[in-house]
């Protein structure tokens, strides 16, 4: 087998998870590596957790703040939450522990922009970071480090942490060395200079992570798969938001306002992000790029058919068959695909730049097109922001997409008034539900309310929204954004019962 660690010092410092975990004290802030189920430390967290249970077991208090890039996998955000050993999280999460604890308000919870993270650190808004557990696939003789499947905000916690826990992964495939463009480029204000990156695939930075090695206090040993769930297959009413998607876009290069092969391509998470990708690579597009902040299987199928020439993420997140595929033909897809740090993966510069296409899934919209993507009725968090206002702000077009109904029918996803605000109306470009499309572009917060209503809404529901609205203009003392203030969250309220009743 390929030898993972080749410098000597850092050989020295090889321990057991049980024993790395004995370095990290109660209170400290940790930076972990992992992003969308990618590239996470899968020992270490194990033994914190055992740690920590004994603690609370003989009365003492054992809890860190933990930051990662995203969501992770149940072997850190799962064991750390049962253990009760995590006092504030960030920056975005999806695990149902942590979600639980979160909402039950034993943990706090800082929902970020996944762009703004690590400048907030290096700003030391979110105070200090006292220790950084890094998954990687090898480190060099010269003890720079090979980044594992997921570089998120690794660049950050290393160069920012006081110590360094390393977790060296043999599972990860040695194809990954030279797939990263870590970019060392990024200054404080008032020094920043333009970020140089020009197209979707180009390199900015370097294939490796720079590491102090005096600040290095272990390196684990690990073998583990990283999380890999499977996808469903596209179920009709993703296929239907899909081909809603898919034709619009055919119109705009038709009216000349796309080029032939579109623009780079941004695809949140989930099941209909993946369908809108299956229905491209059938699609009538050629030659498309990617800029986005994780690659999923739809995107890695598109790379294989040729409809997509490169792809630039931060997270490589596949169900256990593209894992397969992609580790037979790494050699195929290291060409086509670049790793960057979450925050330039998600650049707002860049993403402008760019004019990327964003397509990011949400909760709920209102009439108006506000849009929420975090939250169930108004109180309760679903998984977080993630990178979805990174890339709708800033994208040349900005789509968010929804089943129009929840709960088998029973709460409609298009509603008077948002019950919490991820998006606002002047970020939200175009609507699409299986019902259809949306397009808000150039719109008064009048004329949209009817075209949603007309389009977005399942007819179930257009009538009560209709006379909503018809009321609202009757009444409303403003008549730029008609609301019945006392009548406009009463939606919501329904929906609570409704999910109350059949929970
Ligand atoms: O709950 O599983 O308990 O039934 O919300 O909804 O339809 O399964 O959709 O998994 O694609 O998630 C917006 C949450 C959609 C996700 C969101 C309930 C529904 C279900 C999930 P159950 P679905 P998805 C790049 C971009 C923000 C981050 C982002 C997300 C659950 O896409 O987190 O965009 N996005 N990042 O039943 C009550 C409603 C509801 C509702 C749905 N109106 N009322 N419940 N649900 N609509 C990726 C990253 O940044 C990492």
């Amino acid at each position: 087998p390929v030898e993972r660690i080749r410098n000597t010092l850092l050989k020295t410092k090889i321990m057991s998870a049980e024993a790395a975990a004995a370095l990290i004290p109660t209170g400290a802030n940790v930076g972990m590596s992992g992003f969308t189920g990618a590239g996470y430390p899968k020992q270490l967290p194990a033994a914190l957790a055992k740690r920590m249970k004994h603690a609370h077991a003989t009365g003492e208090d054992f809890r860190i703040g933990l930051w990662t890039g995203a969501s992770t996998a149940p072997e850190l955000d799962g064991v750390l939450a049962e253990a009760h050993g995590i006092s504030m999280r960030l920056p975005y999460q999806s695990d149902p522990t942590v979600r639980k604890q979160i909402n039950a308000g034993e943990m706090q919870y800082t929902d970020l922009h996944l762009s703004h993270v690590a400048q907030l650190v290096w700003f030391g808004f979110l105070g200090n970071l006292d220790i950084a557990v890094v998954e990687v696939a090898g480190i060099l003789p010269d003890g720079r480090l090979i980044p594992s499947s997921s570089v998120g905000n690794n660049k950050t916690w290393i160069d920012q942490a006081d110590k360094i826990i390393l977790e060296v992964n043999s599972m990860q495939n040695m194809g990954l060395e030279g797939m990263h463009d870590i970019y060392y480029g990024t200054q404080l204000p008032p020094d920043r200079q333009p970020i140089p990156l020009v197209r979707a695939s180009g390199r900015i930075g370097e294939a490796y992570l720079r590491c102090d090695l005096s600040k290095v206090i272990a390196v684990v040993q690990t073998n583990q798969p990283d999380r890999n769930t499977p996808f469903a297959e596209p179920d009709e009413t993703s296929q239907r938001i899909a081909s809603h998607v898919i034709d619009f876009l055919g119109k705009e290069v038709k009216a000349g306002r796309l080029p032939a092969d579109l623009l780079p391509l941004q695809s949140g998470v989930g099941n209909i992000a993946n369908a809108v990708l299956a229905g491209l690579n059938h699609g009538p597009f050629e030659k498309m790029t990617a800029y986005t902040e994780v690659l999923q299987d739809g995107m890695l199928d598109m790379l294989r058919s040729g409809k997509l020439t490169s792809a630039s993420a931060t997270a490589l997140s596949f169900s256990p068959a593209a894992l397969k595929e992609f580790n037979d033909n790494i050699d195929f897809y290291s060409k086509r695909i670049v790793l960057r740090p979450q925050e330039i993966s998600n650049h707002p510069e860049v993403v402008r730049r760019l004019g990327v296409i964003a397509m990011n899934a949400m909760i709920e919209a209102d009439i108006y097109g506000n849009v929420n993507s975090t939250h169930i009725k108004g109180t309760s968090i679903m998984n977080g922001i993630g990178g979805s206002g990174d890339f709708a702000r800033n994208a040349f077009l900005s789509f968010f997409v929804t089943p129009s109904t929840a709960k088998n029918g029973a709460i409609s996803c298009i509603v008077p008034m948002v019950s919490h605000v991820d998006h606002t109306e002047h970020d939200v470009q175009i609507l699409v539900t299986e019902q259809g499309l949306a397009d808000l572009r150039g719109l008064s917060p009048k004329q949209r309310a009817r075209l949603i209503i007309e389009k977005c809404a399942h007819p179930d529901y257009r009538p009560a929204l209709t006379e909503y609205y018809e009321r609202a203009l009757r009444e409303s003392p403003g008549q730029h954004t008609p609301h019945l203030m006392h009548e406009a969250l009463t939606w919501q309220e329904t929906a609570l019962r409704v999910m109350e009743t059949t929970a």
